[in-house]
């Protein structure tokens, strides 16, 4: 569709997912992850497809996160879409045993490094008065569960974030989408529980889980509605997932 997409997270999941559906359309992509290596052998397959552009980035890294925008190179400057997928949980213990590294990793990640990401490549959207922010919340932004603390916050933060764009943006031909998905079978859980592939084995055990080739078809069906058309917020889960009744402690149960 010769549009110029930035995907941030490219190298595994949901952004790699995005990255492949972009390229079969004849998109122009800009990649961004830590690791290198993934990376660039997904811009190798998709360069049979497409001019590819791959940046190693931790989106924690304000000043990193500006250079990469400002020195895209001529043919990638113009970035109609930006896809804000780079996150991570870690751990799922109670709040009042959880390593406020952990927290600050995901605050960082999850809110700062898309601020920022949001923050360098709006302008040039404003200024073309042309482009689409997708921002990748989750479920868990939404409706709590134990162990959700932290990462549910971040991704409540992403939900209001985006609105509070649409507001700012009124006027403007840029639209902003959060996109909410439930569980996903991508390296996520890996990640969650650092590792332990027992543990993340476990979160997707027989069922049939949202995999990252359906939340990238979303990606992409909202950013090729006509330009007038803006889905704010959407929110997706598995047939196989739903909510759980209200918890209810009671001393039978011999909980502390
Ligand atoms: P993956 O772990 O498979 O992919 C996460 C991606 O984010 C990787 O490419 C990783 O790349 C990148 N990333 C993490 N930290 C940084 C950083 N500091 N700088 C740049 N890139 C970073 O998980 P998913 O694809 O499932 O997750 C993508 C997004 O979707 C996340 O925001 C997640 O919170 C959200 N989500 C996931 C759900 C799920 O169940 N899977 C459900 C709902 C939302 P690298 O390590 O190379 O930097
Ligand atoms: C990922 C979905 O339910 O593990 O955002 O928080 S969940």
């Amino acid at each position: 569709m010769n549009r110029t997409v930035f995907i941030t997270g490219a190298s595994a999941g949901f952004g790699a997912a995005c990255a492949r559906l972009y390229a079969a359309q004849g998109d122009r992509l800009v990649l961004a992850a830590r690791r290198e290596e993934p990376l660039q052998a997904l811009r190798k397959e998709l360069a049979r497809q497409t001019a590819v552009h791959a940046i190693a980035l931790d989106v924690r890294r304000r000043k990193a996160v500006q250079e990469a925008v400002e020195r895209l190179p001529a043919e990638f400057r113009e970035v109609d879409i930006l896809v804000n997928n780079a996150g991570l949980a870690l751990g799922l213990e109670p709040a009042h045993e959880m390593s406020l590294d952990d927290w600050d990793i995901m605050v960082d990640t999850n809110i700062k490094g898309l601020l920022y990401c949001t923050r360098f490549i709006l302008p040039g959207m404003v200024a073309r008065n042309r482009g689409h922010i997708v921002n990748i919340g989750s479920t868990a932004g939404a409706w709590p569960y134990p162990g959700g603390n932290v990462y549910g916050g971040t991704k409540a933060f992403v939900e209001q974030f985006s609105r509070n764009l649409r507001a700012d943006l009124l006027g403007k031909q840029v639209r902003v989408t959060c996109l909410a998905p439930g569980m996903a079978e991508t390296e996520f859980s890996m990640v969650r529980f650092k590792g332990d592939a027992a543990k993340a084995a476990q979160v997707y055990a027989d069922t049939q889980a949202l995999t990252a080739a359906d939340v990238a078809g979303i990606v992409t069906w909202v950013t090729g509605l006509p330009p007038h058309v803006n889905v704010n917020t959407l929110e997706v889960m598995s047939i196989n997932q739903s909510w759980g009744h209200l918890a209810v402690h009671r001393e039978a149960q011999g909980r502390e």
